[in-house]
């Protein structure tokens, strides 16, 4: 009698306690972010060994785990798991590696719960973004070749390689690109100086910088390099040592050719 007790009780307690704090089988699905509402990620029915024609009669639903959207819903005729809300990876997940939303399939009628794993898979729907439309440098036409001058990131809310991957470069007479990457990866680049800077030649250069990233289809963004080329300020002090040499300096400025130079001569010459 006492061991049929003990193997009554532990029935009771089993087929109580078991529906109540048990799933009876998790489901995972992979698909890409941004797809329309409605659309179908599988059928839960099937790949959970649900009868699809029961599942009102059951009073199936998709809940939240918390208090967390509900990005899927299910057909009750079919079985079928579709999209309910929009899922913005880049939103949702940022820079993580693996984004993955947790839902859950409720039956009431008996009851009985199922884990869903959404895995949100990147696509690549966002461009490099520079900070500014424009970059501003100046650069002293006495700078040496070989000189770099660090060119400010591009950002691109996808991952891997869905985000930045390289920078070109328009074509032109002084400068080349170096492109870096920093320890977790990210891209960045350096204007290097070719062929050195003659103001009076060009007093200012604009040049593309071009970011792109790696998915497919491409995409791109841009920033136009603004370089404000400045005098050697050997000459600038030339003019304030300015004494007793005045054809002397003249001579310098006729040379030069500097219209800024040249206004400071006249003024100086005003004065004697
Ligand atoms: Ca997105
Ligand atoms: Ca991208
Ligand atoms: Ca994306």
């Amino acid at each position: 009698m006492f061991v049929w007790f003990n193997i009554l009780s532990f029935s009771i307690v089993v087929f109580f306690l078991l529906p109540l704090h048990s799933a009876y089988g998790d489901v995972s699905y992979s698909f890409p972010e941004e797809m329309k509402r409605g659309s179908v990620i599988g059928n839960i029915a099937k790949d959970l060994g649900l009868v699809a024609s029961r599942l009102s009669a059951r009073k199936a639903r998709i809940d939240t785990e918390g208090n967390h959207e509900r990005y899927c819903d299910i057909n009750l005729n079919t079985g079928d798991l579709t999209i309910a809300e929009r899922i913005d990876r880049d939103g949702l997940c940022g820079k993580k590696a693996s984004c993955v939303l947790k839902q859950e399939l409720v039956l009431e009628d008996p009851l009985e719960l199922h884990r869903i794993s959404l895995h949100v898979q990147d696509i690549n729907d966002n461009s490099p973004q520079f900070k500014k439309d424009i970059i501003k440098m100046e650069i002293s036409e006495s700078a040496v070749k070989g000189v770099r001058f660090s060119l400010d990131e591009a950002h691109d809310a996808d991952i891997g390689q869905n985000t930045v991957q390289s920078y070109t470069l328009q074509r032109n007479e002084h400068f080349i690109l170096n492109v870096k990457t920093k320890s977790g990866g990210r891209k960045y680049s350096e204007l290097v100086l070719d062929k050195e800077l003659d103001r009076e030649g060009h007093h200012e250069i604009k040049l593309l910088l071009t970011a792109m990233d790696g998915g497919s289809p491409q995409r791109s963004g841009t920033v136009v390099i603004h370089v404000t080329v400045l005098d050697k300020i050997t000459l600038f002090t030339a003019i304030h040592s300015f004494s007793n040499v005045c054809l002397h300096c003249q001579s310098v400025f006729a040379t030069e050719r500097d219209r800024w130079l040249l206004n400071v001569f006249y003024r100086i010459t005003y004065i004697l």
